[in-house]
C-alpha cells in the first residue's frame, strides 16, 4: 500500500513513521509513505494557506487553491489512483470496520488540516470522504491521520510478527479481550488464575470466553447492544 499525507506539518509524522510496525512495514516494502507540505503550494509571497471565512465568524479556513494544487501534484507522484480522505470533525467516525476497508486499498491520500476547517469546495471538488476519529476536539487532523495509518498498516499481511493476533483483535470479535497474565506466577501476593496453569486447553478457552463476555457487559455494554440501540 502507498499512503500519501498532505499536511502543513510533515515533521509531525516523522517519528511515528520511523518506529515499530510502521517502520517494519516500510522496510519490508509492504508500505510506502510520502509526506507533502501543503504550504509548498501556496501562491502568495507570505506563503498563505488560510483565509477569513466568507459570511464572517471565528477562525480561519483552509484555502482551496493550495490544497487542490498539492493534491493534484501528489496524485501524479504515482500511477495508482489514491482514495482521497479528509480528516475532519464532521466525518464518519473511524472504527475497526473502516480500518479493514481501507487496508484493502492500494493507495490512500490523507489530507490533514489545521484551522476551523476546509473550504467546502475541497471536499466536494476532490470527491473526498471525511473521517473523524472520535467526539473530542484536536488541534488539527495530523494525529487523526496517524491513528488511521497505524490501524490500517498493522492489518496489512505480514506487518505483524504474529498473523493470528489480528484475527484475535477484540474489536473484530465484538468483545473485549480476556485478561492476560505472564510470569511470575505470584506477583506481590497476586496469583495467576489456577486454570491458566492447568494445561486444560478446552477449559482455558471456555474461561477466556466467559471473562470476555463478563468484562464487555461490565465495561462496554454498548458493544453488546448490537449496534442498533435496541
Ligand atoms: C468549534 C468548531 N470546531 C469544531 C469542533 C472547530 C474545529 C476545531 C478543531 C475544527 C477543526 C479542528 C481540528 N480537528 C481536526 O482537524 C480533526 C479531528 C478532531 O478534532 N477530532 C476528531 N477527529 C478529527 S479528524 C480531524
Amino acid at each position: 500500500m502507498r499512503i500519501d499525507v498532505l499536511t502543513l506539518f510533515p515533521q509531525m509524522f516523522e517519528s511515528p513513521l520511523s518506529c515499530s510496525i510502521l517502520k517494519r512495514a516500510q522496510d519490508n516494502g509492504l508500505l510506502e509513505t510520502a509526506l507533502t507540505d501543503i504550504r509548498d503550494f501556496s501562491t502568495d509571497s507570505y506563503n498563505k494557506v488560510d483565509d477569513k471565512p466568507y459570511g464572517g465568524g471565528p477562525g480561519m479556513v483552509m484555502m482551496p487553491g493550495p490544497v487542490f494544487d498539492c493534491f493534484e501534484h501528489v496524485q501524479k507522484l504515482s500511477p495508482e489512483e489514491g482514495r482521497p480522505i479528509l480528516l475532519t470533525p464532521q466525518g464518519q467516525q473511524f472504527d475497526q470496520a473502516k480500518a479493514l476497508e481501507l487496508a484493502a486499498e492500494k493507495r490512500l491520500i490523507l489530507i490533514a488540516g489545521k484551522y476551523e476547517g476546509f473550504d467546502e469546495r475541497i471536499r466536494t471538488g476532490l470527491g473526498a470522504e471525511q473521517i473523524s476519529i472520535g467526539d473530542y476536539v484536536l488541534s488539527g487532523g495530523e494525529l487523526a491521520a496517524m491513528v488511521i495509518i497505524d490501524a490500517v498498516v498493522r492489518l496489512l499481511a505480514g506487518a505483524l510478527g504474529d498473523e493470528d493476533s489480528a484475527k484475535d483483535d477484540s474489536f473484530s470479535e465484538g468483545l473485549l479481550e480476556y485478561p492476560h497474565y505472564t510470569r511470575p506466577e505470584v506477583f506481590r501476593g497476586m496469583k495467576v488464575p489456577e486454570i491458566l496453569l492447568s494445561g486444560d486447553h478446552a477449559k482455558i478457552a471456555e474461561w477466556r470466553r466467559h471473562k470476555s463476555l463478563e468484562r464487555t457487559k461490565k465495561w462496554r455494554p454498548d458493544l453488546l447492544r448490537n449496534g442498533d440501540s435496541t
